[in-house]
């Protein structure tokens, strides 16, 4: 059995003072999950169900539970002497940590509790986060491409930890019987091409003729391999690109007509998760361009995400980005 923090001490590509600093960090991260989780077992039993009546500085009615889950990731960070920066997508601005105020070199994106329409009919939740080094100048706002760490929690039927520090990506599972995280997949690979897509259907009126051409391809079988796509879609993004990271195909958020950037978050969304998929050779894309390469202008900057297995991603990209007009080339 490994834990998660006799993995960390045994990356090699790391020196060994990032892999102490990276050590904590995910300790602190796993604490938060395991207390997350604890919380999300007695869903009904206790008066944490519905809204606190606040909005956040995304516009979206914050849960209880949302508040909760960042109230749980702000106090673990607050212990910490390395961290200086936290932005959450419940907090408006960016929280520097007293006591690492002089002494962090690193800053911490975190989405406390992903997918929070399931809150209240106990389906599949998550925590994503994303770890960047300050530069020299204290500058937090990297492109994803710089992360030192991104990964997620699924609390499902069990909890799950997956992270990547640029080394594959790693499962570790939660066994209750001794409150900690095991290795439960080393080196995680996504299939090259796969037979499901992940897409709320729902927003059909809101795409481009575009968008809706590629999303209509996923229900016509592929003349040259025969290949029919099956439909699977939960409202929580990491419970949904995990599948996919195990199984294959591909999720879209994509950009709607009114509102191109789409839904989903960059710095807490968007970029840890492509950061795991590309670790595991799938990729991670707006349709134009590749999630890790854009340059954030803002902590809750919005982007369009279209994320799996390479061949699927690959295939929308061209068509997306007018570099082939036939979806099946
Ligand atoms: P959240 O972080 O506020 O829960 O929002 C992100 C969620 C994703 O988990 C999910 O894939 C998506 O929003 C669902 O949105 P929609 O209900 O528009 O399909
Ligand atoms: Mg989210």
């Amino acid at each position: 059995m490994v834990s998660l923090t006799r993995h960390i001490r045994e990356q090699q590509r790391l020196s060994p003072e990032v892999v102490g600093d990276l050590s904590d960090m995910m300790t602190q991260i796993a604490l938060g999950g395991k207390r997350i989780a604890r919380d999300l077992c007695r869903t009904g039993l206790t008066d944490m169900i519905g809204t606190t009546g606040e909005t956040n500085v995304q516009g979206e009615q914050v849960q209880k539970l949302d508040e909760r889950a960042n109230q749980i990731f702000v106090e673990v960070f607050e212990q910490s002497e390395i961290v200086r920066i936290v932005v959450s997508e419940e907090m408006a601005e960016p929280v520097v940590v007293p006591r690492a105020a002089r002494s962090g070199s690193y800053a911490v994106f975190f989405d406390p509790l992903d997918g929070s329409s399931n809150i209240d009919v106990n389906a599949p939740l998550g925590s994503i986060f994303s770890i960047h080094r300050l530069d020299a100048a204290g500058h937090f706002l990297k492109e994803g491409g710089d992360q030192l760490a991104g990964g997620y929690l699924l609390y499902g039927p069990g909890t799950l930890l997956v992270y990547t520090c640029g080394d594959g990506v790693h499962q570790f599972t939660l066994d209750p019987r001794d409150n900690e995280f095991f290795l439960s997949i080393a080196n995680v690979h996504v299939p090259a091409c796969g037979a499901i897509y992940s897409v709320n259907e729902g927003n059909r009126s809101k795409w481009s003729a575009d968008v809706r051409h590629v999303i209509d391809s996923f229900q016509e079988v592929d003349p040259k391999t025969g290949r029919l796509y099956t439909a699977r879609y939960t409202g929580c993004l990491v419970a949904d690109v995990h599948r996919i990271l195990l199984k294959g195909g591909l999720y879209l958020y994509p950009g709607e007509v009114k509102k191109p950037e789409g839904k989903l978050r960059l710095m807490y969304e968007a970029a840890p998760l492509s950061f795991v998929v590309e670790q595991a050779g799938g990729i991670g894309s707006t349709g134009v361009e590749r999630i890790a390469s854009i340059q954030p202008k803002s902590p809750h900057q919005r982007v369009p995400l279209i994320i799996g297995s390479r061949d699927d991603v690959e295939r929308v990209e061209q068509f997306l980005s007018g570099r082939c007009r036939q979806l099946d080339c």
